[in-house]
């Protein structure tokens, strides 16, 4: 390839979740989900926002299908909501459900754009949850019988596939950490959470090897740690850190055991799990494609009794930070590509998501909205992605995060992801100037990217 372009064959899109962007949750006979129960109660939210309109997708979806086109993205990535196809979680089948991604996939595939469908982006019926969730072990079955379900339904026009959305977000943030749904605190409750999350994963990459044509992968998000000193105590830190977000779920898929830091960081917690210990080779399935979640790194420091982790963050004051209270740092996006070549080897991966939420200036008369920190984000990861692709790492593709600003989760409406902008009063859409640097990238196969 010459100096400035991706690969041929690159694939790139645009990435978004169905509570984030659908609304309408309980439309054509849909049942409660998870959020919807979690974001209508009192202060679980910013400012008590919930998904109800969110961007209006669920009936704006041609829309917004056009406004893809006309971006010039070549794959959409979306996740499909459990509780519109299972009501109950479980047994009944609701065909209208169904037939929402009927449309969106063919309307894709009318407009050129490849379809990479997503079983689980953190909406779980809310029936299940009544049955302990992620904690029960049936949830393995539960998930393998919808994901069967969604297969036959979709397969013959869906050729790509994921599992599960970022495992350690949903075990960390709604069982440990309290802050999603369903909003516990609780150290026992993770390992376990964890282990059910990969057995259901496991299990339905096994079903689908049983009847699908297409490519099965799992979307992990990952955050390089860097010790922020060469002290023993904060290097340790920095292998707890890691063990705990990049390798707890990775290293059973891709090696069939846990990192053996879990015992220390969970402490008591632990040794009650000697039997997902004793299971974790069964875990180990292999997949046809990885995807990572990049956001930012953490520079991390020993801190005693801060539990599970104990990692101190060292905040890197000379960069420049976003609206999460995120450091903006592309090299570890290179770093963490190539770390995931050298640990696991050669498997095909995908940036599935990769974005920025900045405060972005009213929309005026004019037609787009200037946001030159996106610009610049965008820029420099795409080119820290190209770097990683001259050092020999296998990237197929790249989603930015996300198509629409939408429903930030506990964040509510008040970050902004979006290439696009929405006014969700109005749900009108306005490019940003992103969108258009973005869509310039997407047409020269990364040559407006520049050198660098
Ligand atoms: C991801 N972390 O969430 C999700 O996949 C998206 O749905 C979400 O909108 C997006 O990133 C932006 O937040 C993450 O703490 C949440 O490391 C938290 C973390 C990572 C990803």
């Amino acid at each position: 390839m010459s100096e400035l372009v991706f690969p041929e064959g690159f694939l790139w899109g645009a990435a978004t979740s169905a509570y984030q962007v659908e609304g309408s949750p309980l439309a054509d006979g849909a049942g409660v989900s998870n959020w919807h129960r979690f974001s209508h109660t009192p202060r679980m939210t910013h400012n008590g926002d919930t998904g109800d309109i969110a961007c209006d997708h669920y009936r704006r979806w041609e829309q917004d299908l056009d406004l893809m086109a006309g971006l010039g993205l070549q794959s959409y990535r979306f996740s499909i909501s459990w509780s519109r196809i299972f009501p109950d979680g479980t047994g009944r089948i609701n065909q209208p459900g169904l037939d929402f991604y009927q449309r969106l996939v063919d309307g894709l595939l009318a407009r050129g754009i490849t379809p990479n469908a997503t079983l689980y982006h953190w909406d779980l019926p809310a029936a299940l949850d009544d049955r302990g969730g992620w904690l029960n072990p049936d949830v393995a079955h539960w998930f393998t019988e919808y994901a069967t379900t969604v297969f036959r339904a979709l397969d013959d026009r869906v050729p790509m596939w994921s599992t599960l959305n970022e495992p350690w977000v949903v075990m960390h943030a709604g069982y440990m950490a309290g802050e999603h749904a369903p909003g516990h605190r609780s150290t026992w409750e993770a390992p376990r959470v964890s282990h059910n999350l990969l057995r259901a994963h496991a299990s339905a990459v096994r079903a689908y090897r049983a009847e699908g044509r297409g490519r099965i992968g799992l979307v992990v998000n990952l955050e390089p740690k860097y010790a922020a000193s060469g002290r023993p105590e904060d290097v340790a830190a920095q292998a707890r850190a890691e063990a705990y977000m990049n390798r707890q779920y990775l290293d059973p898929v891709f090696l069939g055991r846990y990192p053996d830091e879990l015992r220390d960081l969970l402490g008591e917690a632990w040794p009650a799990h000697a039997d997902e210990e004793a299971e974790a080779e069964s875990l180990r399935e292999p997949i046809d494609w990885l995807g990572i979640n990049y956001y930012t790194r953490a520079v991390t420091r020993d801190e005693p009794g801060d539990l599970p982790v104990r990692e101190g963050r060292v905040r890197q004051e000379r960069h420049t930070h976003t609206e999460m209270g995120w450091e903006v740092y592309p090299p570890a996006l290179t770093d963490v590509l190539v770390w995931v070549r050298d640990r696991y080897g050669d498997v095909p991966l995908y940036i599935t998501e990769n974005g920025a939420a900045f405060y972005d200036p009213p929309v005026a008369e004019e037609d787009v909205v200037e946001d030159p920190l996106r610009v610049a984000y965008y820029r420099d990861h795409l080119r820290a992605v190209r770097e990683a692709i001259r050092r020999g790492v296998d990237v197929r593709g790249y989603y930015a995060w996300s198509l629409l600003d939408n429903f930030e989760w506990s964040a509510g409406y008040a970050k902004r992801f979006g290439l696009v902008h929405v006014d969700h009063q109005t749900q009108r859409r306005t490019p940003k100037r992103s969108a258009r640097f973005y869509a310039d990238v997407i047409r020269g196969n990364g040559a407006a990217l520049g050198p660098g």
